[in-house]
């Protein structure tokens, strides 16, 4: 997979302008966004987190990376979504209390919108009251979203307290495994944007 170079830089320095010249440029001349999101733009996001570790950037570069990514994401999200259709199911997707970390959880979101679900995003820093709540509003599924170690352990919170509930609770983020979704009762993990797809198909019996 080739990688776009002057957007991975754009995305790294946190220079917005750039992003969005970049992935408009992409859209314009038909080019794959999916392989554009997975080739460059995600794995700029994993080196800005690599530097972060190395004390080589701090909060403010990893936060206008971040808004420089959501401003290419922007661009990325009608595109993968596919309108029109009778949704397949419905599921919520949120970040767990605590955490404020919103990229993945996004790119979770758009993907299963472009997989022909109906999805309520409930934002980060969730509580379980709010995930109930999108239960309570029909949601078959719940998607939890956790990048730090130290609010992963709110997925089990979470599941807990979805126990007995007609739902299926799926985890997934840096710091999440299969492992830890077995540990805590969860219906499943998935380790990226498009994983989350496949989990949810299955575990909502959706043939495709
Ligand atoms: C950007 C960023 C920030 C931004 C977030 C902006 C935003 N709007 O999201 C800001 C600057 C705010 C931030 C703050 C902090 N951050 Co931060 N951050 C990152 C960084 C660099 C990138 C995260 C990201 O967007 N990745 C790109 C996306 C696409 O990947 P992803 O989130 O993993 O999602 C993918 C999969 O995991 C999966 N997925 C995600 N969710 C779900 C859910 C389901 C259901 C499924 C199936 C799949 C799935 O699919 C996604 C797409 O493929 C990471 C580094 C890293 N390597 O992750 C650190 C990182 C997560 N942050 C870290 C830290 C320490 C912090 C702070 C505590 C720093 C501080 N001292 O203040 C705060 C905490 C704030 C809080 N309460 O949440 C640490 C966490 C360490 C740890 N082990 O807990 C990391 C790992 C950096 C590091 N190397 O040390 N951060």
């Amino acid at each position: 997979m080739s990688q776009n170079e002057a957007l991975f830089t754009a995305i790294t320095k946190g220079n917005r302008k750039i992003v969005e010249e970049q992935v408009n440029a992409c859209v314009a001349a038909g080019g794959n966004v999916v392989e554009l999101l997975t080739g460059t733009m995600i794995p700029a996001m994993r080196t800005i987190g690599e530097r972060f570790s190395r004390n080589e950037v701090y909060v403010p570069e990893m936060l206008i990376a971040a808004r420089a990514m959501g401003a290419g994401l922007k661009i990325i999200e009608p595109i993968l979504a596919k309108a029109g259709h009778k949704p397949l199911g419905k599921v919520c997707v949120g970040t767990v209390k605590g955490d404020l970390h919103d990229i993945g959880k996004n790119l979770v979101a758009m993907m299963l919108k472009g997989a022909g679900y109906e999805v309520e995003d409930l934002g980060v820093d969730c509580d379980t009251a709010k995930f109930q709540a999108a239960v309570d509003r029909g949601a078959q599924a719940v998607l939890c979203s956790a990048l730090l170690t130290t609010t992963m352990p709110y997925m089990k919170t979470v599941t807990e307290a979805l126990k007995g509930k007609n739902v299926k609770v799926v985890i997934g983020g840096a710091p999440v495994t299969q492992q830890y979704a077995n540990d805590i009762g969860a219906h499943g993990y998935g380790e990226d944007a498009n994983s989350a797809v496949k989990v949810v198909d299955a575990l909502l019996a959706v043939g495709r």
